[in-house]
């Protein structure tokens, strides 16, 4: 049995078999925990927050809504344990703390299970969100019910409508036809963010194919640089998280640079470069193989088709391996050049495997001396290679040559007529000012992060308010005939495209504009959209006028921490980032950012793997609350592992957190007015109040917290037979952030009548956690030079140690040589000098 927290050991034994004593029943906490539970859920009142009129200081705390699946695993229990007990630490505090719950409630399991049981994907959902908030409310998490938020029902939906409308109106929602990622078991269209080394993110074992179709996107990439650098003001969120989304949006700086077909009706191919400096080593241009251009330049050689697709081939096996950096590269000829618009060099144009047409412009000079994916590639062709970059050293010197390919930028240019002996930096400024004069280049910003592709051909999902009208084109629904509800009856069949399509009542319509025939849009949206902004909507999840009102948003947000998992690093938390901004430009919201602190929790383990259905390792909370109650299985998850660590689940663990939680409860049972607390007792007791106050605003590093908690009641139990009543108020305090069934019932023992949640923090008082000290006086050859203060009861090394170790003894035995150093306890060290 390792109960030993992973990174801070500490020395405390959890009790093993609890002892007989005078308590009058046992520890149960199946009887108590239904209790108190029955309790707070007659009392709706009782988690809930004020509203923003509230002359309190608010504390919005947020854990990420789930998925409703069915059931709660434990990595919920550990994920809502480490919010509740911040949570209940904070009310405590005096805040005014939100803490709501939700369902992020479309999705695509609800269709796979319709058409597994037979049960319509809403029914299914329903059941099951019932099925997990009866568990939450088993468990004891103190959410504001009041304020629960369901995205499949129209009375949130239609607020996506809403905001997809606006989005609209703002050019900001927009249709382009597109190749697209397709999942063949989905059947339905991925984002790229759902793609995972080529597969898709729900079936691991199948390859996303391509497809050509009319998407609904949102242009996120407005806000690229916003959300760049807007990462820069968030220094309460993990580094890796920042890390994450900094090369998600993947900014580039450089140069498109656009080169003249040769002969060729003036057609043209613009460049995206970062090394426009280099251009006099251009020696190719290469395109993507799905490059526009293509089938016109080769068109005069049927040839060139079959050996084109080969490489569109190549590139899609390369992506769909999620390797495409080691792909083998392979070109074809066109045969066609180009010419340099600096220099009117003819170079020629070559269709390559290793370029994509979705970055850039799917398009670039080829320069084989400083680049190392050109470098491979020109040699493998033959392809001539130009040295323009020279080290500044050897270039001064005029001798060797650099290896190729050279790619620093801490250098100068050669063989670049008017640009020679600049440095890279300086000839990019220049070079781009040259084409921009010249109009064929100008400097750049490129993004490896793409509008968000929301058209999904499913049918559990919120219905995108638009029509398509023979005479008017493309009609948004009108504001007013929101929400477009998603029907009830319909026959889930998973086979191809979007099951709303065959519903021929629900998509004729008529246009709003000219009052003839139109047809419904059956695409949904991409579920997160709902969770882009669904933590606003509980700031006021009743308003049926607006999505939320700003004076109740303004209040609450931004939200002060966020908890979930870093598998949300990037999506979830770009897009409701983008949201924000978004929502703050209309006048929503006065905030840039959704979170000032966020907080990603590691992973619960069994047996070495991640807890999943799959690996057949799961214990359920069921089980664990059945065995040892609720409160120990939320303690455990909590005095396992740091927060931010994994937690290796052993059920021997929970079964000591168990004992412990008896041991409390006899001691706090037993205790009694009469008996005054001991010195050693309250000192011990102000260093552990002041140990968890400081975790809760600082590591959160409960496992020591709770270690601490443990070590508390050792001393006191150590410390005599009696507790005193006040001291077993005080563990009660302490204890109800992590233990609030226990501690709800204790307090009712022995508290002084009032809501414990609403009971100030206990305050440490530095002065009693002050350890005891003892004054030695310190003798050099007999002779007191100094005084030293140690604490109290400490061992004769430590004290030599600190006697020799003293400045002014340094002092007075400099040059010589220490003989011995003899400790009189509690009095006296004597050093003997030669
Ligand atoms: C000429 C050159 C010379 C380049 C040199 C690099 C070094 P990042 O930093 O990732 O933005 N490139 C541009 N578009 C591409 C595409 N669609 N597929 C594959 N490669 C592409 O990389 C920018 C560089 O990647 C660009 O600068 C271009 O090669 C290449 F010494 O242009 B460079
Ligand atoms: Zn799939
Ligand atoms: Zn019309």
């Amino acid at each position: 049995m390792n109960l030993t927290p992973m990174s801070e050991p500490n020395t405390i034994t959890v009790p093993s078999e609890p002892r007989p004593t005078s308590s009058r029943e046992r520890y149960n906490p199946q009887e108590i925990e239904p209790k108190w539970q029955q309790r707070w859920d007659s009392d709706p009142q009782h988690y809930a927050a004020e509203t923003a009129e509230t002359s309190r200081k608010k504390y919005y705390l947020l854990e990420m809504l789930p998925y409703p699946s069915g059931a709660l695993h434990m990595g919920h229990v550990r994920n809502y344990s480490i919010g509740d007990a911040l949570a209940r630490f904070m009310w405590m505090n005096g805040y005014n703390v939100l803490h709501p719950m939700g369902w992020d409630a479309f999705g695509l399991p609800a269709e796979n299970a319709a058409l597994k049981n037979n049960t319509p994907p809403k029914q299914w959902t329903l059941q099951n969100i019932a099925a997990m908030k009866s568990q939450m409310k088993r468990l004891g998490f103190s959410y504001d019910w009041t304020r629960e938020i369901t995205t499949c029902l129209p009375d949130y939906y239609r607020w996506n409508q809403w905001f997809f409308l606006k989005l609209h109106e703002r050019g900001l929602a927009y249709r382009k036809e597109s190749r697209v990622n397709w999942c063949p078991k989905c059947q339905t269209v991925l984002a790229n963010e759902q793609v995972v080394d080529g597969r898709c993110w729900r079936h691991e074992d199948t390859v996303v194919l391509q497809k050509s179709l009319e998407q609904w996107f949102v242009r996120t990439t407005q806000y690229a640089d916003e959300l760049l650098d807007g990462l820069d003001k968030l220094p309460n969120w993990p580094e890796k998280v920042r890390t994450m989304q900094r090369n998600w949006i993947g900014r580039s700086e450089g140069a498109q640079v656009t080169f003249k077909v040769d002969a060729f009706d003036g057609d043209s191919i613009s460049v995206f470069t970062t090394r426009i400096d280099t251009i006099f080593g251009a020696t190719s241009i290469n395109l993507a193989p799905e490059h526009p251009l293509v089938s016109k330049l080769i068109a005069n050689d049927a040839s060139l088709d079959a050996a084109v697709e080969r490489l569109v081939t190549d590139q899609k096996a390369a992506k769909e391996a999620g390797d495409v950096a080691g792909l083998e590269k392979r070109g074809v000829d066109t045969g066609r050049f180009a010419i340099n618009p600096f220099n009117g060099e003819k170079i020629p144009i070559w269709i390559a495997n290793y370029i994509l047409m979705d970055y850039g412009t799917g398009a670039i000079m080829s320069v084989p001396a400083h680049d190392e994916r050109d470098f491979e590639f020109a040699r493998k062709y033959d392809i001539p290679i130009k040295v323009v970059i020279l080290p500044r050293k050897v270039g001064a010197e005029g001798e060797e040559e650099p290896t190729l390919p050279y790619t620093a930028e801490d250098s100068m240019l050669i063989n670049s007529p008017d640009y020679n002996g600049l440095s890279p930096k300086q000839a990019q400024d220049k070079l781009a000012a040259a084409a921009e004069e010249g109009g064929f280049g100008k400097k750049t910003v490129t993004y490896r992060l793409k509008d968000w592709g929301i058209s999904r051909q499913r049918y559990w999902g919120t219905p995108i308010p638009m029509l398509y009208c023979s005479a008017c084109g493309i009609v948004p629904v009108p504001e007013d005939q929101l929400p477009v509800i998603l029907p009830d009856n319909i026959e889930i069949t998973q086979q191809g495209g979007s099951p709303l399509g065959k519903l021929t009542d629900w998509v004729n319509t008529t246009c709003p504009k000219c009052g003839g025939a139109a047809r419904r849009e059956t695409d949904t949206m991409d579920t997160f959209v709902d969770s882009s902004w669904y933590f606003y909507r509980y700031t006021d999840p009743k308003n049926d006028r607006v999505p939320f009102d700003s004076a109740q948003a303004n209040y609450f947000f931004p939200i002060d921490q966020y908890i979930g998992g870093v598998e949300h690093a990037i999506l979830h938390l770009i897009y409701s980032r983008f949201w924000t901004k978004f929502m703050r430009d209309l006048g929503m919201v006065a905030n840039d950012e959704p979170a000032e602190r966020l907080f990603t929790q590691g992973m619960v383990i069994k047996d070495g793997a991640k807890m999943s259905k799959s690996k057949g390792n799961v214990v359920t909370p069921e089980e664990m609350i059945g065995k040892f109650g609720a409160d120990a299985a939320r303690m455990y998850s909590l005095f396992a592992a740091p927060p931010d660590r994994d937690l290796d689940w052993q059920e021997a663990g929970v079964a000591g957190v168990a004992r412990f939680l008896t041991k409390v409860y006899r001691f706090v049972l037993d205790s009694s007015n009469d008996v005054p607390a001991d010195r050693r007792v309250m000192r011990k007791l102000h260093q552990t109040i002041r140990k968890i106050t400081q975790d809760f605003s600082g590591r959160w590093h409960f496992n020591t917290s709770i270690a601490a908690l443990m070590e508390l009641l050792n001393e006191c139990t150590a410390a005599g037979a009696s507790a005193s009543r006040d001291v077993a108020r005080h563990i009660t305090l302490l204890l109800a952030p992590f233990a609030p069934y226990l501690a709800a019932e204790l307090w009712e023992q022995v508290g002084d009548g009032t809501a414990l949640l609403r009971h100030p923090w206990p305050q440490y008082d530095e002065a009693l956690a002050k350890e005891d000290e003892t004054e030695y006086a310190v003798q050099v050859s007999g002779k007191v030079r100094s005084k030293i203060t140690v604490p109290a009861g400490s061992p004769e090394d430590l004290v030599r140690e600190a006697a020799i170790s003293d400045a002014k003894v340094i002092a007075a035995t400099a040059g010589k040589t220490v003989v011995k150093v003899l400790v009189v306890p509690n009095r006296l060290v004597n050093i003997v000098i030669k």
